[in-house]
């Protein structure tokens, strides 16, 4: 594939990115409209870029035309929660959506891997709606906490940096700070009642104060 037709094949995901993105999005502004508590913090959505493409198509063994199948998050959407509990919410609000079919999921919070990595990943099909028809992709949707998120980015630019050969004392260092953040999502989960009505004293404090 050339630029152009590469221009052309990620048409389809940076549709359902976009979508995507704007529908969770909403999700949110909408429970808060309701006074409702929204378990989402923010919302955040990528293409994955071609280089990143070819170099998993590589460790995986997908040959090229197998991509759209192979290849699961070339579209991917970020939900960043406060409470450990809110990702399974927030999960289970995206299983009953009619706009998009659950594949299958994977829990890396239980389930948390080697590096230290938490996260909930759903990995969906999305119809998009293009000039030609309906075209299905594939998207891969992470949930995870403030501080699961800080502990991934910070981990991934890591990798980067050291071409994903982190020496030894890193890793351990990280695998550490894993386990920080974790207890840092316990503890804040065990007084998560007081920082929910406390965020919901200040927002109907800054009300009044914006309508005086
Ligand atoms: P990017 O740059 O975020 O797109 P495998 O590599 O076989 O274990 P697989 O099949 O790629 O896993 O799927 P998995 O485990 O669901 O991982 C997909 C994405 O989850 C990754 O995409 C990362 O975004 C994130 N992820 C998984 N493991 C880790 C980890 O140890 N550290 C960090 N920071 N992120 C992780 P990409 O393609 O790796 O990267």
């Amino acid at each position: 594939m050339d630029g152009r037709d590469w221009g052309k094949f990620l048409l389809p995901y940076e549709q359902a990115t976009e979508e995507l993105k704007v529908k969770l999005k909403a999700l949110r502004s909408e429970l808060k409209a309701r006074d409702e508590y929204a378990p989402i913090e923010f919302v955040t959505g990528r293409v994955k870029r071609v280089s990143s493409i070819l170099a998993k198509a590589r460790k995986l063994s997908v040959p090229l035309d197998r991509i759209e199948l192979g290849i699961e998050d070339i579209a991917g959407i970020r939900i960043m929660c406060q409470f450990v509990d809110d990702i399974y919410r927030v999960a289970e609000m995206i299983r009953l959506r009619k706009d998009l079919k659950l594949v299958y999921e994977k829990d890396y919070i239980t389930n948390y891997k080697e590096s230290g990595y938490r996260s909930y990943h759903l990995i969906v099909e999305y119809p998009v709606q293009t000039s030609i028809g309906s075209k299905p992709v594939l998207a891969e949707i992470q949930i995870r906490t403030l501080s699961m998120n800080f502990w991934a980015t910070i981990e991934h630019s890591l990798n980067y940096k050291y071409r994903d050969q982190l020496p030894i004392h890193v890793k351990e260092r990280l695998r550490n700070a894993a386990e920080a953040a974790f207890l840092l999502d316990t503890e804040m989960s065990s007084i998560r009642q007081e920082i929910v009505d406390a965020q919901q004293d200040f927002e109907e404090s800054s009300v009044v104060v914006r309508r005086v």
